[in-house]
């Protein structure tokens, strides 16, 4: 065919093998033109400038608490960052340049000859906008700024644990800022740009992808009642010589934590000279014995067996019983041989309590004790949050039955203490923990008859009020519940318990007209004036307990009758100017 082709028209045939071959030609000679001739020079072009691509940084979300009082704001900030390289070529510049940073003029040269031959160091992170302009305003070769968030929370201290901090490139590293890291942080963007060799921005062609900022987030807590009881909980530590300590506000009817406080805490805002026991969120991560505030919730079952009624006695005569070679004692010498139920409550009776346990059996307090949650996950997510430990009933022997019923051999945290009092106060429906404000009411589970609860209230209430009751929980105006309990703790490398080192707790709940606040107090070790919750935690209750009822302008349910009648304000005679 070709040749056929080819023989009848030869110059067409000739025609296109000859236009080829010059083609061919062109391109090779454009090829050595490019590689060999000019190469050197279009290298040179091509290193000049070059399109990259840089992040555009996301706003991350504000945290708040529940009435939009910011509680983690990002504020823009300027990094400097230098080419160690180029900036060898300016060395006289470095001493201005030390004295705007505020830098040492011969640590920061040294700095930049060992890293002479580096093309992107870090100068200085986070300054504000306009003293990073100042700086820039040197125009020293081969200093650079780029645009940052940077974290910072208005309420230092006081929201430490909850809010937790970010790190140096705003990645959520504790509580809140990394349980809810993926919420806060939004997606970076990316910026085309054309930089030089030296990195210098010739040209900004186009914001490729836009950034997305991160989400805003409303906690459950109220900053006003963080403040109180971060108040409260710092004063009592000093007051009693104290290691540590939690306390936590919830609002039974939604879950919601309103306030959740540790000692000793830090400033997340200058995280200098941080030190690990600081930094715990105790009320969450670390674990106790609840001891006698356990009672609470063994009395519950035993009074929902329908066995037990709150007049029924048990004999605590002589306040010491004998299980094996095992001896429970009680510690305070009760009014008498015998107590009633609630008696148990007020004198605290560790004998009083192990003989109700035996007679309902261990596998009922077990029971409830896992429906209120204790030892149980509490499905928050926290950032190294603890479940604790409910032992398994069938684990327990005589002496366990007795000894759990008065809070030994389990251990919960704070969070779970004050879950597990929510449903009492609640008329025996549990509602799920939650650190995020909630609109609409949650989905709550009835853990306990509400008869067998409002039972329970009354006689937590006895236990504050009773003549012999603890006194100090009291709250002015208004009726209030709640369980003492003074806890030996176990110590590291002893076996069993230390003779002088105590958890000295509280949880309660009110006003009692129709309960709504439950609030949890742990005092780790206190060393002055004594260690019995009743006298260390339950003032600290008392005095938050009762700030909390003013700030959520709940109606006083124990105004003595003469106020009561004046509870009306009335325009005295005087204040009038006599006109009336
Ligand atoms: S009585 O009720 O908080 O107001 O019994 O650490 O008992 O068997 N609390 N505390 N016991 N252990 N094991 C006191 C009180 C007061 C009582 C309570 C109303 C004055 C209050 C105790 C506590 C105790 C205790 C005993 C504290 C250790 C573990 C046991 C002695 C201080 C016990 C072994 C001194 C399983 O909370």
């Amino acid at each position: 065919m070709m040749k056929l082709e080819g023989a009848l028209f030869p110059w067409r045939f000739r025609l296109v093998v000859g236009l080829l071959g010059i083609m061919v030609a062109a391109i090779a000679w454009r090829i050595i033109d490019l590689q060999v001739v000019d190469r050197a020079f279009l290298k040179g072009q091509g290193d000049a400038r070059s399109v990259r691509h840089i992040p555009i940084p996301a706003h991350r979300g504000l945290i708040t608490d529940r009435n939009g009082e910011p509680l983690a704001v990002s504020t823009p900030v300027t990094t400097l960052w230098a080419n160690a390289k180029e900036m060898q070529t300016a060395k006289e510049k470095w001493p201005a340049l030390a004295a705007a940073l505020g830098q040492d003029p011969k640590a920061l040269a040294e700095r930049l000859e060992a890293q002479a031959n580096k093309e992107f160091i870090y100068l200085v992170r986070g300054l504000t906008p306009e003293q990073g302009q100042a700086v820039l305003d040197l125009k020293v070769p081969g200093v650079y700024g780029i645009e940052e968030f940077r974290r910072f929370y208005p309420a230092g201290e006081v929201t430490a644990h909850m809010v937790g901090f970010t790190d140096i490139d705003d990645h959520g590293r504790e509580g809140v800022e990394l349980a809810y890291d993926e919420w806060l942080a939004g997606v970076p963007g990316k910026r085309q740009v054309i930089k030089d060799r030296r990195g210098r921005l010739i040209k900004d062609v186009q914001v490729t992808k836009n950034a997305k900022a991160g989400k805003p987030l409303a906690l459950s807590i109220d900053l006003r009642l963080q403040y109180l009881a971060n108040r409260e909980l710092r004063n009592a530590i000093i007051e009693n010589g104290a290691k540590a300590g939690s306390l936590v506000i919830m609002d039974v009817k939604t879950g919601e934590i309103l306030a959740m406080v540790n000692q000793p805490t830090y400033n997340p805002n200058n995280r200098r000279n941080l030190q690990p026991a600081m930094m715990r969120n105790r009320a969450m991560i670390d674990v106790f014995e609840p001891g006698s505030t356990m009672k609470a919730i063994s009395m519950s079952a035993a009074i929902e067996t329908g066995r037990w009624k709150p007049t029924d006695t048990v004999e605590v005569y002589p306040g010491t019983l004998q299980i094996g070679k095992y001896t429970i004692k009680d510690v305070s010498k009760s009014e008498g041989p015998v107590l009633d139920l609630t008696g148990i409550l007020i004198n605290s009776s560790n004998v009083g309590m192990s003989k109700v346990a035996f007679d309902i059996g261990g596998e009922t307090i077990f029971r409830l004790a896992q429906k209120v949650g204790l030892g149980q996950d509490t499905g928050l997510g926290f950032p190294g949050e603890r479940v604790g430990n409910l032992p398994n009933y069938r684990e327990w022997r005589k002496a366990e039955t007795a000894t759990l019923s008065y809070g030994y051999g389990i251990s919960v945290t704070a969070i779970q203490l004050v879950h597990a009092f929510s449903a009492l106060a609640n008329n025996g429906r549990l509602a799920p923990l939650t650190l995020i404000k909630t609109d609409k009411a949650p989905q709550t589970t009835e853990v306990l008859p509400e008869a067998v609860a409002k039972t329970m209230q009354t006689m937590l209430q006895q236990v504050i009020e009773a003549p012999r009751g603890v006194f100090r929980a009291q709250v002015p105006a208004y009726h209030v519940g709640g369980k003492s309990g003074t806890a030996r703790k176990t110590s590291v490398g002893v076996k069993g318990y230390a003779e002088n080192s105590y958890r000295s707790l509280f949880a309660g709940f009110g006003p009692m007209s129709d309960p709504r606040y439950a609030i949890v107090v742990v005092i780790d070790e206190p060393t002055k004036a004594g260690y019995f919750g009743g006298l260390v935690s339950a003032p600290v209750f008392s005095k938050v307990m009762s700030g909390t009822l003013r700030l959520m302008n709940v109606t006083p349910d124990n105004l003595p009758a003469t106020q009561q009648a004046n509870a009306v304000p009335v325009v005295p005679l005087k204040a009038n100017g006599g006109r009336g």
